[in-house]
């Protein structure tokens, strides 16, 4: 009589890559192919970003960037003296900028980012211009649980910041595993979180698929980064930018789809892609106000003021930690 025996799957031998090696692996064994937009921002990368803000399509950095030039002052008030910021992500030195300047006599800035070098220059850079501010930087994976410095004696509230709507490249449950350890670190204090609101979809696709096409080489940056840091071999004419709207999740999708059948080496391990196949690799959630609100409130905030603009594109929210 034959016996059958399962073989199992050959193991994934991923001991002693970096992070992005073993995300990539991982991406690249699952079905359907998926990989966390962090991977996009090394130093190529995070430049390409800088250009997306600048482009004509992409709306959301000029609006957010509007709404705290306009709305200032009746975000100074809220945040009141004294207050120490904690910014999420090392962000644009711009916005954080904005705050500073319209706040009374702020304590303290405590930028948290994973990329210490890059936190560490900008970090320098504010405390030239401020002299009178304590600049704190925390070198953290701010998706992980965090834990920081006490308040200093006398400090005013602690406020969080969190602009840019990043928020929306979490799935929804990791958004809301964010948002209850930011309302634990800020108790006391509030959150001040950027959210991009849903709007008509050409607009939305227009964003994600500039004409002089940097979103597309920001995308494709991810396998060249991938090339470079994992001895990988994608070819990128073979691979093309796909963003679209999708509906019923309220996000748009960012994949790099295989233009062709073919097969790949990364860390010394093929994988095969059939024409049409893609690799997943950002999520885009849109909000409304309403949506934003009831989010925050399942993670324990109480929601407070909410400043837009205009056309209503973008939403600013004054969460009470
Ligand atoms: C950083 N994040 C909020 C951007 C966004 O719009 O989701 C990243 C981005 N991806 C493509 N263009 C910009």
């Amino acid at each position: 009589r034959r016996r059958f025996e399962a073989v199992p799957a050959e193991p994934l031998e991923t001991a002693g890559l970096s992070a992005f090696g073993q995300d990539m692996l991982a991406a690249l064994a699952a079905s359907p192919r998926s990989i966390a937009p962090k991977y996009f921002y090394d130093a190529p990368g995070s430049a390409l970003f800088d250009r997306i803000c600048e482009l004509p399509e992409y709306y959301p950095t000029r609006t957010e960037v509007g709404i705290l030039q306009a709305q200032a002052v009746h975000i100074a008030e809220a945040i009141g003296p004294n207050a120490e910021i904690v910014e999420f992500g090392a962000g644009s030195l711009l916005k954080i900028r904005l705050l500073l300047d319209a706040m009374d006599r702020p304590s303290r800035y405590l930028p948290i980012d994973i990329s210490g070098e890059h936190l560490a220059q900008a970090a320098a850079r504010l405390q030239q211009d401020y002299a009178g501010l304590e600049v704190l930087p925390v070198v953290a994976d701010y998706t992980q649980d965090l834990i920081l410095p006490r308040a200093a004696p006398h400090a005013g509230r602690r406020v969080g910041f969190f602009p840019g709507s990043t928020i929306g490249n979490f799935t929804p449950p990791q958004a809301l595993h964010f948002l209850r350890m930011a309302a634990r670190v800020l108790r006391g204090g509030a959150l001040l979180l950027g959210a991009d609101l849903f709007k008509d979809p050409a607009l939305l696709h227009a964003a994600y698929n500039d004409a002089q096409g940097v979103t597309a080489a920001f995308n494709l940056n991810l396998l060249a980064r991938a090339n470079r840091e994992l001895g990988a071999d994608f070819v990128l004419s073979q691979f093309a930018h796909s963003a679209f709207y999708n509906a019923p999740l309220r996000r748009i999708e960012m994949h790099l789809v295989s233009l062709r059948e073919q097969q790949v080496t990364v860390c010394g391990r093929r994988f095969s892609f059939s024409e049409g196949e893609s690799l997943h690799t950002e999520n885009s959630h849109k909000f409304t106000v309403d949506s934003l609100r009831a989010l925050a409130t399942e993670a324990g905030f109480t929601p407070g003021r909410v400043w837009t603009d205009p056309n209503q594109l973008f939403s600013l929210h004054w969460l009470q930690a």
